[in-house]
């Protein structure tokens, strides 16, 4: 691997944050207009979530069509994916392809640590510190820190005292990890989880799942690539992208064909015709579930009609009924966690060494130094994998200590929850840039086009500051963010996503405020909204004239 030998050089127009999706494109935006830019990230690999994320079986859930960056026509023809939905390493090897041909990697900085991050108002310049102490310095700073990035740590008790081997699916080790032939358990029953656990299942000896809360999950149907589907799809990738860009999720294809959202709703048609339709996605596997009837999100009674489909394709599979029953949601609609995508999930469970813990009956006592204690019973384990989720949108950025004005922190301005304008700025922290940050609709749409389309507009912004003499800075009013962050909650309080206790409401983490962290309108709205803002000159932003006495060679230098 690549990484940039350190050189003297400390200031810079660009400090990126985070070497996943959004850091290496944003990366790439700056490079072409010209900025010094340096990307750090703390791991010592690019990639981000596919860096960290690389458990048995994990994989991407959308197509890879339309799971890889837009920018580049010859990329797009160029790359080959293997198959329909790529595993971790294929897509690793593809991030750094892109690095290595868009000749990002000299600009990166890997295995460091930022801590904090500083905005000096008198030079108009953000100081970037890491965790070794030195301090970079720059006029903009994007915080390309990813939205699902920052592990939770599990709060259970006894957590710490097993002398078996731990593992967390958010930081699985990169030597070779040995399960066959152990007794394994995994915690959770989320994407990760419900990914690990049949690859884990054909190898162990024996697998125990401990589930809090059963989940809905759709077949993937993966399979390898098809070269005349290949050939097809590249043919056709400039319509697919116009799609995905005018679509809610970023994502369109149902079974190989590109396909809107429906807009009747789930109601108005035949019972006979709604489940045809979703037995058509069923078959067809993979998210597009999520594009059928526009009410599935907002009417309980709509949504229960899926719920009760999904249902009753947990009881097909799972030959055991009691057990059927336990891997049965029932607690929240189907939606309101993020839906998972499995590649025989369910029939893991018919395994003679799978078995369920379902901890709503027997909840973990503690976790002891042989293995996890419920219902009075320890259960003994060689291996156990925490597949807990994380500390999801905020985590990773709060993990930094950032100060804007004044000083001011944005943990304690966020106190009572984020507060952003179009959920990649933040009043009182000039020419700080959230990519996927709270109140935009990142992982709720497709992780790819929302980057492209949010790093396209901080580059817009990053110009116009520079236009007619300004000083290269820019900042949200605190009216627009506070419209903003009422907005989020407001088309959220017409959905059924507070009916879960999801991380899509920091309902996972203890403590965390419960608030709505995303933008539910979705993907092409969020795009009408920026475009209707920048052709108003970029309403709720305001752009600053250079402060006084900054030195000629701190000042950003725009082709
Ligand atoms: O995390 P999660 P994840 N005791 O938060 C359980 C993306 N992703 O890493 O539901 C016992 O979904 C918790 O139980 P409960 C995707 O956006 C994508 O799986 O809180 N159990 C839950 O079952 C996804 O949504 C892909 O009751 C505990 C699980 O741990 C997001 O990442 C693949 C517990 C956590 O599930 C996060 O997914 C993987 C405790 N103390 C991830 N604490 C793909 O693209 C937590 N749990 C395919």
């Amino acid at each position: 691997m690549q990484a940039i030998a350190q050189k003297q050089q400390d200031a810079f127009d660009v400090i990126i944050v985070g070497a996943g999706v959004a850091g290496l494109y944003m990366l790439h935006r700056a490079k072409q207009a010209g900025l010094s830019a340096r990307l750090f990230d703390a791991a010592d690999g690019i990639g981000g979530t596919w860096y960290w994320n690389r458990y048995p079986g994990a994989r991407v859930d959308i197509e890879s069509f339309e799971y890889s960056y837009s920018f580049s026509p010859e990329l797009e023809q160029e790359w080959h994916w293997t198959e329909r939905y790529a595993s971790q390493p294929e897509l690793l090897r593809y991030f750094e392809h892109v690095a290595q041909r868009f000749e990002l990697y000299p600009h990166i900085q890997l295995g460091t640590r930022i801590d904090s991050a500083v905005y000096d108002e008198a030079r108009g310049q953000w100081a970037i510190a890491t965790q070794t102490g030195q301090t970079y310095r720059a006029r903009f700073c994007v915080m390309a820190t990813g939205c699902l990035s920052a592990p939770k740590v599990p709060d259970i008790p006894g957590y710490g005292s097993f002398r078996g081997d731990c593992y967390f699916t958010s930081r699985w080790p990169h030597e070779p990890v040995e399960l066959a032939g152990k007794r394994i358990g995994v915690i959770g029953t989320g994407s990760s989880a419900i990914q690990f656990t049949p690859v884990a299942a054909q190898v162990a000896a024996h697998l125990t799942v401990f589930q809090r809360t059963p989940n809905y999950s759709i077949p993937l149907r993966n399979r390898p690539m098809d070269l005349d589907y290949e050939k097809r799809m590249k043919a056709g990738y400039e319509q697919l992208r116009r799609m995905q860009w005018r679509s809610p999720g970023g994502f369109v294809l149902v079974g190989g064909e590109p396909r809107l959202p429906l807009t009747t709703s789930a109601l108005a048609v035949s019972a006979e015709e709604r489940l045809s339709e979703f037995e058509a996605r069923w078959q067809a596997g993979g998210l597009c579930l999520y594009t059928c009837y526009p009410d599935l999100m907002t009417s309980k009674e709509a949504n229960e009609t899926l719920a009760e489909f999904v249902r009753a394709k947990i009881r097909e599979k799972v030959v055991n009924p009691a057990v059927a029953e336990k891997l049965t949601p029932r607690n929240h609609p189907i939606l309101t966690k993020r839906l998972c995508a499995d590649s025989g999930y369910f029939e893991t469970f018919n395994r003679d060494n799978v078995t369920l813990v379902d901890l709503q009956e027997t909840p973990i006592e503690t976790i002891t130094e042989r293995g996890i204690r419920v219902g009075g019973r320890e259960i003994e384990l060689d291996v156990i994998v925490f597949a807990t989720g994380f500390d999801a949108v905020t985590g990773a950025l709060l993990n930094i200590d950032i100060r804007g004005r004044r000083g001011q922190s944005l943990r304690a301005a966020w106190q009572d929850g984020p507060k952003t304008y179009l959920g990649l700025m933040s009043a009182d922290f000039p020419n700080l840039f959230n990519v996927a940050g709270p109140g935009s609709t990142a992982s709720l749409s497709s992780a790819i086009p929302c980057d492209e389309h949010q790093i396209d507009l901080v580059m817009r912004l990053i110009t116009r500051s520079r236009n007619g003499g300004g000083a290269g800075i820019v900042e949200p009013t605190h009216a627009a963010q506070d419209a903003w962050t009422e907005r989020i909650q407001a088309i959220a309080a017409k959905t059924l996503i507070h009916e879960s206790n999801s991380w899509y409401v920091g309902a996972n983490v203890p403590g965390k405020p419960r608030v709505v962290l995303l933008d539910l309108e979705g993907f092409s709205a969020y795009i009408d909204v920026c475009d209707g803002i920048i052709a108003r000159d970029y309403e709720g932003f305001v752009f600053e004239s250079a402060p006084a006495g900054v030195p000629a060679e701190d000042s950003v230098a725009l082709a």
